[in-house]
């Protein structure tokens, strides 16, 4: 395991500038070096702030820079956040930014239940306290063949598990996404068994690459991206980040997970990125960057073997995809 010891240093509410706000203001910059007249640059700086779309007026948040992320180049925020899977909000890759707009995320409780000490209901933000948080940089491989680099804001799921003192007899987590299809307006067509399910092993959720995520790019985590709580798995395909999580269970069964439900001979329930294992429909090999030309190698556990593999050792990955 490389990853040991979590990092405790410091970093100020305002180091990490949202790509976003980032880009505006360079583009401001650039106009006013190019513009004379000071009504002309407020008005262009007046016309940037009410382009802004709602994900980019979210909140700022502070987290600690957690130093094992990779260095590859961040996706853009903009592409992050209108290149979507959150069918709750329309199957297509652009609806969900709009369709969730206006998705109300606050107040809002995840109920813990299950084989653990202490269960119960618990307020997003007890649950994950803002000042715990840490900043991630993780690859995020979609099994369709995307990928993208997110600097994800949130906590280690293993913190939480601790607090919650599972059982001897618990051996997987479930996690269930909001079930309202007045909220949800894509529950109302039966694309996917609702409510969107997801799990994992016990030891896959205290692995310390697991995380709970509640923000990206230094800021709330946009409606689109699974406000106000979101699973982020890095070494398995982005379905198993389930968005928008209501409840978690402790089991000693392995629980049913929506793709495997909806094509059981397509998605498994580990669902490891694995280029080696073709998808029956497309070859995993390879991905396509997003932002990038060229396709490139999609890697053994999405880079993560030296973190991961070990958990895997025994089993025959063809068999348990
Ligand atoms: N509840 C829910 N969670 C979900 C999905 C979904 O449709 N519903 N899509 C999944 C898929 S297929 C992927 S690739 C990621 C996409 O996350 P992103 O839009 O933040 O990139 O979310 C996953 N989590
Ligand atoms: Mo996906």
């Amino acid at each position: 395991m490389l990853i040991k010891n979590l990092p405790t240093s410091h970093i100020n509410e305002n180091e990490v500038t949202p790509e976003r706000i980032f880009k505006s203001r360079r583009r401001f910059l650039n106009m006013s070096a190019a513009t004379i007249g000071g009504a002309a640059i407020s008005g262009i700086a007046g016309g940037l702030l009410t382009a802004l779309p709602s994900s980019a007026r979210a909140k700022a948040m502070a987290a600690r820079k957690w130093p094992h992320g990779t260095d590859e180049a961040l996706t853009q925020f903009e592409d992050a956040t209108s290149y979507n899977n959150f069918y709750e909000f329309g199957t297509s890759k652009e609806g969900p930014r709009f369709n969730a707009e206006n998705f109300v995320t606050s107040p809002w409780t995840v109920e813990i239940l299950g084989q653990a000490k202490n269960t119960g209901t618990f307020d997003v933000w007890d649950l994950i306290k803002k000042d715990q948080l840490q900043e991630r940089i993780y690859r995020h491989r979609c099994v369709e063949g995307w990928s993208m680099v997110i600097p994800w804001v949130g906590i280690q799921l293993a913190e939480i598990i601790k607090r919650m003192e599972p059982e001897a007899n618990a051996k997987y987590v479930a996690f269930q996404t909001l079930h309202d299809s007045e909220r949800m307006p894509g529950q109302k067509r039966s694309v996917l068994q609702w409510p969107y399910v997801e799990g994992l092993r016990l030891d896959e959720a205290m692995n310390p690459l697991t995380m709970l995520a509640v923000g990206m790019y230094g800021q709330e985590l946009p409606s689109q991206n699974g406000a106000p709580i979101r699973l982020v798995v890095p070494w398995k395909y982005g379905f198993k980040g389930i968005k928008s999580i209501v409840k978690i269970e402790f089991s000693s069964t392995q629980p049913p997970t929506s793709w495997n439900i909806s094509a059981p001979n397509e998605y498994g329930f580990y669902s490891n990125v694995n280029p080696n294992v073709s998808h029956p429909r497309w070859s995993q090999a390879k991905e396509r960057r997003i932002g990038e030309f060229l396709r490139r190698k999609t890697l053994m556990f999405n880079g993560y073997a030296d973190e991961v593999a070990n958990m895997y050792s025994d089993m025959d990955l063809e068999k348990f995809f």
